[in-house]
C-alpha cells in the first residue's frame, strides 16, 4: 500500500508512535510518505520506502497567523498525487484530520481515504475546547476510519462528541528490541525516572513529593527527562523538600531508551493518560512502573504485576510502593520480567498488522462522495 502519515514531529507520544508505525509499515513493504512541518524526531535516517515531505510554514504580513492547516492540505494533495497515495493516516485530530479531509475533497480523482488516530490530548484537552468541539466532531464523523489508543479514550470520545460511528481501539506499539537492556550495574543508589512534557496533566510536583517521601527511606536519585511549563515549579519544590541534590534534570532527549536502561523504576503520577506510551517503553525495558490508576493506564500496566497503580494524587501510597519495589530485589525482578512479558502484547508484530487490515478495509469501502457541484441557476 502507499500511505501518507502526518503527526506532530516533536517529542510527544503521538509522534513517537506514528513514526514507529511508519517505519514498521515500510519494513513490511509498504511505501510511507511522512508529511509534516519538520522531520519526526525519531526518523533519524530515511529507511527504504520512506520519504519525508516538508510543509513550508510561510509568512505574509496580512495574515496574523499562518494558515498551516491549509498549507498542510495543499501539501497532502501534492504528495498524494506525486506518490499515488491511497491513505492519509493522521495522528491527532486537530488540525491534521480536517486538513486530510480537505485534501480528500480537493482531489476526488485520487480516491484518498482518511484514517484518524486519536491520542487523547487532541480530544480531551484541545479538541474538546468549545471552539474546537464542532470541528473535532466533524473530523471524527468524516474520516473513513477512526482509531483510539485505548478503550478508555474510545469511551471518552463517544461521550464527549456524541459519536455513533464505529471507532476501533488499536493500541500504540513499541519496537521491543530497541528497549532490550543489558543487566544494569547496581551501585546501591536506586534510580527513579520520570519522563514527560511537564504539563499540568503530568502532576510533576507529585513526582517530587513521592520521591521525597521515598528518599527518607532509601538511597535513590530522581532523574527528570523532558521539559515543560511545570519543571521549574517541580524543581522549586525539590529545593523546599531538601532533595534538590538528589534530582538530576537532563532536558529533552530524542531517545529515552538509554535512560530507561539506567533506571530502576518509572514514576508516572499523571492526572490522566489516554495510554501512557512511556509506561509501555519502561515495561519493554524491564523497568517497573508506579503510576496513576487513570485513563488508559490500567489497559497498559497490570496493577500488581508489572507495576502499581494508585489514584492520582495519592502521594503516600505511591511512595510506599516505590520503596517496596526498590528495597526488595526479588519483587523488583518479578515485576521487571512481567513488564517485559506484558509489553510483548504491544510489540509491533502484534499491532502493525491491525493497521494494515484497517487500511485494506477502508480501501474496499466506497470513497467519500465528492463535494456537490453548485446547481445551475443557484445564487453564485
Ligand atoms: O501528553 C503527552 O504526553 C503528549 C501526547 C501526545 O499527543 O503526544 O500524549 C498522548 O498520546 C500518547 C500517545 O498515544 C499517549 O501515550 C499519552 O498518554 C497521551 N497523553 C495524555 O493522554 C495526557
Amino acid at each position: 500500500m502507499r500511505l501518507g502519515i502526518t503527526c506532530y514531529p516533536t517529542h510527544g507520544g503521538s509522534g513517537v508512535f506514528a513514526t514507529e508505525l511508519g517505519k514498521q509499515l515500510a519494513l513490511r513493504g509498504h511505501t510511507v510518505s511522512f508529511i509534516s512541518y519538520s522531520a519526526p524526531l525519531r526518523l533519524v535516517d530515511l529507511p527504504p520506502r520512506v520519504t519525508f515531505h516538508e510543509v513550508e510554514a510561510g509568512e505574509y504580513p496580512l495574515l496574523k497567523q499562518y494558515p498551516y492547516t491549509l498549507a498542510l492540505a495543499a501539501k497532502m494533495v501534492e504528495v498524494a498525487t506525486a506518490n499515488r497515495l491511497q491513505v492519509l493516516h493522521v495522528h491527532y485530530a486537530i488540525p491534521f484530520s480536517p486538513a486530510a479531509i480537505l485534501a480528500r475533497q480537493m482531489a476526488p480523482e485520487l480516491n484518498l481515504r482518511v484514517v484518524t488516530t486519536l491520542h487523547g490530548t487532541d480530544t480531551s484537552l484541545v479538541g474538546a475546547a468549545p471552539y474546537f468541539h464542532p470541528v473535532t466532531r466533524f473530523s471524527i464523523e468524516q474520516s473513513d476510519a477512526v482509531t483510539t489508543v485505548s478503550e478508555y479514550l474510545r469511551n471518552e470520545t463517544v461521550e464527549t462528541f456524541q459519536i455513533v460511528r464505529p471507532i476501533e481501539v488499536i493500541p500504540n506499539c513499541v519496537d521491543l528490541d530497541h528497549y532490550l537492556r543489558a543487566a544494569r550495574i547496581d551501585d546501591g543508589t536506586k534510580v527513579v525516572l520520570h519522563i514527560s512534557n511537564f504539563r499540568e496533566v503530568k502532576r510533576a510536583t507529585d513526582v517530587i513529593r513521592v520521591f521525597a517521601r521515598a528518599r527518607e527511606r532509601i538511597d535513590a536519585r530522581l532523574v527528570l527527562v523532558g521539559d515543560g511549563p511545570d519543571l521549574s515549579r517541580a524543581l522549586a519544590l525539590a529545593r523546599a523538600c531538601g532533595v534538590a541534590g538528589d534530582v538530576t534534570t537532563v532536558g529533552v532527549v530524542d531517545d529515552v531508551a538509554p535512560f530507561l536502561q539506567a533506571a530502576d523504576l518509572l514514576l508516572l503520577p499523571s492526572a490522566s493518560e489516554s495510554f501512557g506510551l512511556v509506561a509501555l517503553e519502561a515495561m519493554a525495558s524491564g523497568v517497573p512502573v508506579v503510576a496513576s490508576r487513570a485513563g488508559g493506564l490500567p489497559e497498559v500496566v497490570t496493577d500488581g504485576e508489572a507495576g502499581y497503580l494508585l489514584p492520582p494524587g495519592e502521594v503516600e501510597g505511591m511512595a510506599e510502593r516505590v520503596v517496596q519495589l526498590l528495597a526488595d530485589a526479588d519483587l523488583h525482578a518479578r515485576f521487571a520480567a512481567a513488564g517485559r512479558r506484558q509489553a510483548a502484547r504491544f510489540g509491533c508484530d502484534e499491532v502493525v498488522p491491525r493497521f494494515e487490515a484497517l487500511y485494506e478495509r477502508v480501501l474496499r469501502q466506497p470513497p467519500a462522495p465528492p463535494v456537490m457541484e453548485p446547481q445551475a441557476g443557484a445564487p453564485g
